[in-house]
């Protein structure tokens, strides 16, 4: 298996975590997000929409999007399961994960910023506070569900591991190392990630832990 991403990128790491919790290997190719590399032809014909994470398997075409990626693993490697037996749990999950990459996320990338710099010519300060309001205000949403339903465990949903804690935790880690966001307002949030942390499928797979390959 080949995962094409990047260090410090968030939906590489979710599939970092994915991978390292189901025991499965995969060699890194690093698409330098940074210097743009993300748009060379070569990438482009492994992920046409210039993204990563990318994950290629076999002679089929790679598999692209972080969800879609976790969702595979965890079909194609089912222990340690990542969504709960029952639907209306998985419901929970997969509302949780995507508050986190289809509304936040989103937000944040690259992408956008460049967008915010070299066509609306905002200076960093202004797209600073873009960022670290937009990072936190979804974490705010997951605190308002975490912190209410009785389905919140030791982690997102109850006492097991599931792709809501892999997307919060990739979300939390953006806020707090990357856009100096005050999270002191989402607890629940953060007792979550102090959980998730304890387990080295997620603190060795973390940015700030995770060597770049040369
Ligand atoms: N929804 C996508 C997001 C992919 C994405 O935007 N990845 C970022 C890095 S975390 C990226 O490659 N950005 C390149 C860019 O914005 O130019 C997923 O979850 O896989």
């Amino acid at each position: 298996m080949k995962l094409y991403g990047f260090w410090r990128s968030l939906a590489t790491y979710r599939v970092r975590v994915a991978l390292a919790l189901k025991g499965l290997d995969a060699d890194a190719v690093s698409i330098d997000l940074l210097k743009g590399n993300q748009h060379d032809a070569a990438y482009k014909a492994v992920n046409p929409q210039s993204v990563v994470p990318a994950l290629v398997i076999d002679d089929g075409p790679p598999l692209f999007q972080s969800m879609a990626i976790l969702e595979y693993l965890d079909e194609a490697h089912p222990q340690p399961p990542l969504l709960p037996k029952d639907a209306r749990g998985r419901a929970r999950v997969r509302g949780l994960a995507q508050i986190v990459v289809s509304d936040g996320h989103p937000l944040i990338v690259p992408r956008i910023r460049v967008y915010m710099e070299k066509e609306l010519k905002l200076d960093e300060a202004t797209r600073n506070r873009w960022l670290a309001h937009w990072s936190l205000k979804a974490l705010e949403a997951v605190e308002g569900h975490l912190a209410k339903e009785k389905e919140s465990g030791l982690f997102c949903h109850g006492d097991d591991i599931t792709i809501a804690d892999i997307c919060v935790a990739s979300q939390v880690i953006g806020a707090k190392n990357y856009f100096n966001c005050d999270v002191s307002g989402v607890p629940t949030v953060m007792r979550v990630f102090d959980e998730c942390m304890k387990l080295t499928a997620f603190s060795a797979t973390q940015p700030s832990a995770y060597p770049e390959p040369a």
